[in-house]
């Protein structure tokens, strides 16, 4: 398959700016850029898609240039619904550092800051030069500052999109950077710079949009109840991103193998049967979970996360942390405990047990199990003490079913 269909095919196109781009991409040799703002200190999963692109760009013989923004982060493209607060110089600073080395080290792309061409440009001369060559009628028809006009948007914002076109023209001038990528909310900034590098220099320049991912309701993908699924393991235990993959949506597990790794297409199809023909092993789930873990956090962090899956499955939580636990347990039902009740009145007044007797019952033939250890004493009292971390009791009943009991601090 050519490059550009093998794109295609993993839905990772969403628009070009015009159509020799296909040949271009196919026949290699273009330097590209995507660029990231210092908004946190780490990538997100969202991020990550986008410069998997890059990566597969780069193994079709492009050259791929990664920007973090030190000077746009100080500016902040506007979202569609609200103004972002400004981030310190300071943060940013420290974000910019947290990214640069996380990108060198997952992908070991070039990398440049648009600090150092953006910094030394005098207001005057940044009227004069640029200003000009930018319609405010055509600026506020762009999507995003379209959809803001109504809430409000500051100047700075509203500024943001020449930005991002300057940098485009100095990279074009400088590199010889004739393509940049990003996902579908960067195509005003794209084509705001193809069109500046076209009036001002006379040039041609290309853009690619890459979707948004989602879910199957349509919400946005890496969003999870605790928050958003960084590439960072202090931020997202490689444990957690494992969870996160695993229980991705069967609808959607497909659409992710494509986008999200290098497996061929060969591979991905053989996955696909398998999820039709014998979805209870759940392969592709775990291929994606594996394949993604794998790349982030190496073979052995991967291994970590199996094991920790496959303890937790078989009720041997010895050993983990209770924030993998309960990570691992993120649907099971959880109850506060107000006070310490023997084992019985315990299981009843939680509903794990609907009456005393069953509650017997269920520990004389050792089906209950309290953080690991098999329930024998029918006396025995649930204090604090027992709890993990003086704290979390996790109950099992049976094989599978699984309660947490969280004492109040
Ligand atoms: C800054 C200066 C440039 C070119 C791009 C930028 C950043 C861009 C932006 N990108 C997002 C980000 O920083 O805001 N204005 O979080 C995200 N990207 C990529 C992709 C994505 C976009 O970094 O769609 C998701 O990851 O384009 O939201 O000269």
């Amino acid at each position: 398959m050519k490059l550009f269909d093998e794109l295609k095919w993993r839905g990772l196109v969403d628009n070009i700016t015009s159509p020799e781009l296909e040949e271009k991409i196919n026949n290699g040799g273009l330097t590209f850029y995507i660029g990231v703002d210092p908004t946190a200190d780490s990538l997100h999963i969202g991020h990550f898609s986008s410069l998997l692109v890059a990566k597969r760009l780069k193994e079709g013989g492009h050259h791929p240039i990664i920007l973090v923004g030190g000077a746009t982060g100080l500016i902040g493209d506007p979202k569609p619904n609200t103004e972002r607060p400004m981030i310190k110089k300071e943060v940013l600073d420290y974000n910019y550092k947290c990214l640069h080395e996380q990108i060198s080290k997952l992908f070991g792309f070039e990398l440049v800051n648009n600090y150092d061409w953006a910094k030394d440009i005098n207001f005057i001369d940044f009227l004069r030069d640029y200003g000009k060559f930018f319609n405010v009628n055509y600026m506020i028809n762009k999507d995003t500052v379209k959809r803001r006009l109504e809430i409000g948007i500051t100047y700075t914002e509203f500024s943001y999109m020449i930005m991002q076109a300057l940098d485009f023209l100095y990279l074009y001038e400088n590199k010889n950077c004739v393509l940049q990528i990003g996902g579908q909310d960067q195509w005003g900034n794209i084509t705001a710079g193809i069109d500046l590098i076209r009036k001002k220099i006379g040039k041609v320049a290309y853009g690619l949009t890459i979707p948004l991912i989602t879910k199957a309701d349509g919400s946005k993908f890496g969003k999870t109840e605790s928050g958003t699924v960084w590439l960072d393991k202090n931020k997202t235990s490689p444990y957690e991103l494992y969870q996160f993959l695993i229980n991705s949506e069967d609808e959607k597990v497909i659409e992710y193998l494509k986008k999200l790794t290098f497996l061929t297409p060969e591979e991905i199809e053989k996955l696909e049967e398998s999820l039709k023909k014998e979805p209870h092993l759940r392969l592709a789930h775990k291929t994606l979970a594996k394949e993604i873990v794998t790349f982030i956090h190496g073979k052995e962090e991967y291994e970590r996360a199996v094991e920790m899956s496959e303890k937790l499955f078989n009720g041997d939580i010895k050993g983990l942390s209770v924030k993998d636990i309960l990570i691992g347990l993120k649907d099971v039902p959880s109850f506060e405990i107000e006070e310490e009740l023997n084992i019985v009145d315990f299981l009843v007044k939680h509903k794990i047990c609907s009456s005393k007797r069953e509650a017997r019952e269920f520990i004389n033939s050792g089906s209950i199990t309290i953080n690991g250890d098999k329930i024998e004493n029918v006396e025995l009292v649930i204090t604090k003490d027992l709890a993990l971390e003086n704290q979390v009791v996790i109950i099992r009943r049976g094989k599978k079913k699984y309660f947490i009991g969280i004492f109040k601090k």
